[in-house]
């Protein structure tokens, strides 16, 4: 397989849904109004990645690009709760993308703690062959998920998949904390909102 033309078309999505949500988030910066768009992230699924996941899953390499949904990733992340939905239904009022599926792990948590809002998509791009049609993940979730996310996976790539139940105790309990941080921002969501509009002002 020819992984660099392949995955060209990837990047391409990549980059252009992360123009788009950037030009989502500069929109309500220049109405002066809140965004529920903190930053974007994305990336392709290194090859490396694409052939283990394919192995664990048995994932016949001829089918990799109908079956791994993951390849082309995009991450958004917000300050509040309520800002998920917001993006959730935002995104599913567009034209330029076809939602496939949507998995809620904020209301309903995986066994590991992990919690965030995932889309697959169908997202037609343009090529020097014509329009193709690929498939994106978007993962949506606030500042504190996706710190809670981000240590998690560095321990699961340390240990191999494998962390020690007493890691595991504590990752659930921080899970928890994070959890409660942003219950506990969402009750002050609109005096922090306002400071952050004078704040702006100046
Ligand atoms: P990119 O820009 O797509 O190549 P910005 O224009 O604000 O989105 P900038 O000015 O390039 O980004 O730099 P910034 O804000 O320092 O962020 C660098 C990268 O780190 C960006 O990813 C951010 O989305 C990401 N990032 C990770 N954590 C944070 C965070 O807590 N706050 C902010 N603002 N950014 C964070 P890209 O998409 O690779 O950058
Ligand atoms: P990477 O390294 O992030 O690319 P399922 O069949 O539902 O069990 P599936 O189809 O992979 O699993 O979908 P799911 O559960 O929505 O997860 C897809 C991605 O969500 C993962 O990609 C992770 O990025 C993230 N994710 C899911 N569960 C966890 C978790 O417990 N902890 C962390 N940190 N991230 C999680 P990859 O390909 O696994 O990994």
């Amino acid at each position: 397989m020819n992984w660099d033309v392949m995955l060209t078309p990837y990047s391409q999505v990549v980059e252009e849904l992360k123009v788009k949500l950037k030009g989502m988030r500069a929109q309500f910066e220049h109405e002066k109004r809140h965004s529920p768009i903190e930053f974007i992230t994305g990336r392709v699924k290194p090859v490396a990645s694409i052939l283990e996941k394919a192995e664990k899953r048995q994932i016949p390499l001829k089918n990799i690009e109908q079956e791994m949904q993951d390849i082309a990733g995009v991450r958004v992340v917000c300050q509040f709760v309520d800002d998920i939905y917001t993006i959730v239904h935002m995104l599913q009022n567009r034209n330029d993308m076809k939602i496939l599926e949507e998995k809620d792990y904020v209301s309903r948590k995986k066994d590991s703690g992990y919690r965030s809002y995932h889309m697959i998509i169908e997202y037609p791009v343009e090529t020097i062959d014509g329009m193709r049609v690929i498939l994106a993940e978007i993962q949506i979730r606030t500042l504190a998920m996706n710190f809670w996310a981000t240590n998690e996976h560095s321990l699961n790539y340390k240990y191999k998949g494998r962390i020690p139940a007493e890691i595991k105790e504590r990752l659930q309990r921080a899970a928890e904390a994070a959890f409660k941080l942003d219950e506990e921002m969402s009750k002050i969501k609109n005096e922090v909102q306002e400071a952050q509009r004078i704040f702006h002002r100046k």
